[in-house]
């Protein structure tokens, strides 16, 4: 089934720099999460679910790594209307070239979009963690008979100077938002929210930056060149002329624009009920299909550990870490509040030896490993200590950046034999 009213704009992230150096050579859609899957995935499984099958994902820059997993991954039916294409900011006679903020992204890209008959467009951020029923929003959309729906979530005095933080009357219907407010303002902005939330302290209404319009209303907003976000300028601009509905949503959702926060909500997977649940058949995540051989273990002590398909593992210990598809871990090494993405590819006995490589793809032995990312295909020697922790100041080398006390170990990055971070 397709639902044919509505057409999916997944805004897939601009410069990057909060992520950095994961999307040093990737676009953030495609930066792996999870183990085995990207960013991406998220929004479009989620679309998929609610049998939402037409998207665009815009993206700041091209990259092969995104547009080979999508190609690889979301195959339709032939004779199905759907498809997820990903649009990166083009030149064109009438542009510059990047894409300014997020409206500009979405105003740039209309001629694409308008070929498509939609009557609400449903935008979305590539960056959140969640399992949201998008279907529900657009009922109570439709419902409500606003123009612009934006999904709502209850947040704290901590997290509300980070978002857009509004306030709705008795019918949901939103009377006034600020973006990103000054802490001091705070007090003037909390809403009157469930006892559940007020027991978390969360009396804030933060917008998720997930929006519905309707058609004509998107195709007139846009029309309007000064605007360069939605966050900044067209919300704002908009509730006071047009009907805006608050669609409030209480489950699991996360930001995971920067490395800390994309490094817990990796590790958050290993929890004894992870709050993002990957097991739930009702709201599958998809991903590329890869075919790839079960995962080995050897001699190894797991302790809420969290492990891809095809593994080849000889450690000691791994614990609460969350271990990507095709990793190589070697004996005797110790691994702890890590998370590593894994291999794109298996080198094989006749590579090692013609090109005569040294410190082969994974960890080697003897290695004690903590509070770390290791990006894909990275080369960990034998004996190395990588000890993250807020002990250690922000840096960065030619193959590791430190952020937050966290180690990140650059893509394809070798670290030599007896190297301690
Ligand atoms: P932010 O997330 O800070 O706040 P923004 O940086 O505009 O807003 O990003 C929104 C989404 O668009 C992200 O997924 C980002 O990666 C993507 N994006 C940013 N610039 C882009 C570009 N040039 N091209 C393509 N994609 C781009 C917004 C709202 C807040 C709201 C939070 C919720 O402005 O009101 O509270 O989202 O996370
Ligand atoms: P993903 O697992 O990220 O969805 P694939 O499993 O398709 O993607 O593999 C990732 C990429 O690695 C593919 O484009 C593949 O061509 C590439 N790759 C495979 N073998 C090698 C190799 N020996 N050297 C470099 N790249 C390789």
């Amino acid at each position: 089934m397709i639902n044919n009213k509505v057409l999916s704009i997944i805004l897939g992230g601009g410069q990057g720099s909060r992520l950095y150096p994961l999307t040093h050579q990737r676009s953030k859609p495609a930066v792996p999460i999870a183990g085995k899957y990207r960013l991406v995935d998220i929004p479009i499984s989620n679309c998929i679910n609610a049998d939402i099958k037409r998207m665009f994902v815009l993206t700041q820059f091209n990259s092969a790594s995104l547009n080979r997993h999508i190609k690889d991954t979301y195959h339709f039916s032939f004779f199905s209307s759907a498809f997820v294409d990903v649009l990166a900011a083009e030149q064109t006679p009438t542009n510059k070239g990047w894409f300014q903020g997020t409206a500009d992204a979405v105003r740039q890209s209309m001629h694409h979009f308008l070929r498509h008959d939609f009557e609400y467009a449903l935008i979305l951020s590539g960056d959140q963690l969640y399992q949201m029923d998008y279907a529900e929003m657009i009922a109570a959309h439709e419902k409500s008979g606003a123009e612009i729906s934006i999904a709502t979530i209850p947040v704290d005095d901590k997290d509300a100077p980070g978002f857009g933080i509004l306030k709705s009357n008795e019918d949901s219907i939103i009377t006034s938002f600020i973006e990103k407010p000054d802490p001091s303002l705070l007090p003037e902005w909390t809403s009157d929210v469930s006892e559940e939330m007020k027991q978390q302290g969360r009396h804030y209404l933060a917008s998720m930056g997930i929006y519905i319009f309707n058609r004509d209303l998107l195709v007139k907003l846009m029309a309007d060149e000064s605007t360069i976000d939605f966050g900044k300028e067209i919300i704002p601009q908009s509730i006071e002329k047009h009907k805006t509905l608050s669609y409030q949503y209480e489950g699991y959702w996360t930001d995971i624009g920067n490395i800390d926060s994309f490094f817990e909500a990796n590790l958050g997977l290993t929890d004894d009920i992870p709050k993002f649940d990957l097991y739930d058949k009702t709201k599958r995540i998809y991903t590329h299909a890869r075919m790839l051989p079960t995962t080995k273990v050897a001699g190894t002590t797991l302790d809420k550990a969290v492990l891809a398909e095809g593994c080849i593992i000889g450690a000691a210990k791994i614990e609460r870490s969350v271990i990507g598809i095709r990793s190589r871990i070697g004996t005797e090494t110790t691994i702890i509040k890590t998370y590593m993405m894994g291999s794109d590819y298996y080198e094989t006995l006749q590579e090692i030896e013609e090109n005569k490589i040294e410190i082969l793809m994974g960890i080697g032995d003897r290695c004690f490993i903590k509070n770390a990312i290791l990006d894909k295909n990275c080369r960990i020697g034998d004996d190395v200590r990588i000890n993250g922790g807020s002990h250690l100041e922000d840096t960065e080398t030619d193959t590791y950046v430190i952020k937050d006390g966290i180690v990140v170990i650059k893509i394809g990055a070798t670290i030599p034999h007896g190297f301690v971070i």
